[in-house]
């Protein structure tokens, strides 16, 4: 008897040590349905039928690995899990790599639970569940493992649709967390979904814009770390970059098929490239004047040079905080941009 309670205590203590502790994994062996068949030449083989629940998780680069399973051109992926039994979930992994060769991380890894593979629940998005904790980097190939405990679900099946940015998909290993048994007496959280299909359809558009989004407001976040900004301009900055990613809008496209860029992606668009026209209207400058050049055309193209940015965002009432929701007057950005481009017909080569 005494011999067992060692043992028990040596056990807690050793998964104690070890630190955040995975709950049992449910997946482990089980069988899986994979849509489409994979393809990617390099780690597609026999063994992708039983590579995802083997316990094994691949060494080296990753998607030239036997036991990786990969895609290529196609999205969703959709992996299917039969637990068996209807089981308690806290949560899941998928272990993926990216960051180099065209592979990027995924958009979204939504996961469903059902009981009779026809009525499903959407549980969340594994991606956007996992980033809580962390995050995968930013540019650099490496190996991520995508993970939430947050669950509190029930089901047999467990499916996941995975989209991809760009072409491809991999993974080597996905592991389902056993929940608290209480969880199998509760209603299963999440809407119904019948048509996994139409919900994909309608819900891709949000996943990759948000993920897009997110990105992006990291990719800001990291490099104010390193500007050289004085504390009152990045100050504002910070709170106005942390209130922006709180205000990331999740929205369901009720029609994706009508799906077109909104006037704000449009104007951000268009600001790009008079920036170019700018630009190019400034090199031309600079070139004839080197070469000495002295025209009324020339001297047009120094003044509108000069004074462009400042007349278009003259309209705004602060220029240090561009509140991008509100409406503005484009009539002076629409002028101006077609001086600069008359001026850089004016001062064409001949
Ligand atoms: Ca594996």
């Amino acid at each position: 008897m005494k011999r067992h309670i060692l043992l028990a205590t040596l056990t807690v203590l050793a998964a104690t040590s070890r630190g955040q502790e995975s709950p049992a994994n449910l997946a482990l062996g089980k069988t899986y349905q994979l849509e489409p068949t994979p393809d990617y030449a390099h780690c597609t083989d026999a063994g992708d039928r039983a590579q995802l629940t083997d316990g094994q998780y691949t060494q080296g680069y990753f998607w030239t690995q036997k036991g990786t399973v990969g895609w290529a051109g196609h999205s969703p992926i959709i992996i299917t899990l039969d637990l068996q039994n209807a089981q308690p979930i806290a949560g899941l992994s998928y272990n993926t790599a990216a960051g180099v060769a065209g592979v990027n991380w995924p958009a979204a890894i939504f996961v469903l639970v059902s009981d009779n593979a026809e009525v499903w629940h959407l549980a969340g998005d594994l991606v956007a569940l996992s980033a809580k904790a962390s995050r995968p980097p930013e540019s650099g190939y490496a190996v991520h493992r995508y993970r939430t405990l947050d669950l509190a679900t029930h089901g047999r099946f467990l499916k996941l649709l995975v989209v991809p940015t760009g072409a491809y998909a991999f993974v080597d290993e996905i592991e389902v967390y056993r929940g608290p048994e209480t969880l199998l007496a509760r209603p299963v959280p999440g809407r119904e979904i019948t048509d996994v299909r139409a919900f994909f359809a309608r819900t891709r558009i949000d996943a990759s814009l948000r993920r897009r989004l997110e990105s992006d407001v990291a990719a800001v976040s990291e490099s104010m770390k390193t500007a050289p900004l004085s504390e009152t301009v990045a100050r504002p900055l910070a709170t106005q970059l942390e209130a922006i990613a709180r205000e990331i809008p999740s929205v369901e496209v009720a029609s994706p098929e009508n799906f077109t860029p909104g006037k704000h992606m449009e104007a951000i668009r268009e600001g790009i490239e008079d920036f170019e026209y700018l630009r190019m209207l400034r090199d031309r400058v600079e070139a004839l004047e080197t070469q000495g050049v002295r025209n009324s055309a020339l001297a047009s193209a120094r003044k509108l040079l000069d004074t462009a940015a400042d007349r278009v965002t003259a309209c705004m009432t602060s220029s240090a905080l561009i509140h991008w929701k509100e409406p503005k007057d484009r009539t002076v950005a629409d002028r101006v941009r077609v001086e600069i481009l008359e001026s850089l017909t004016q001062l064409a080569e001949p």
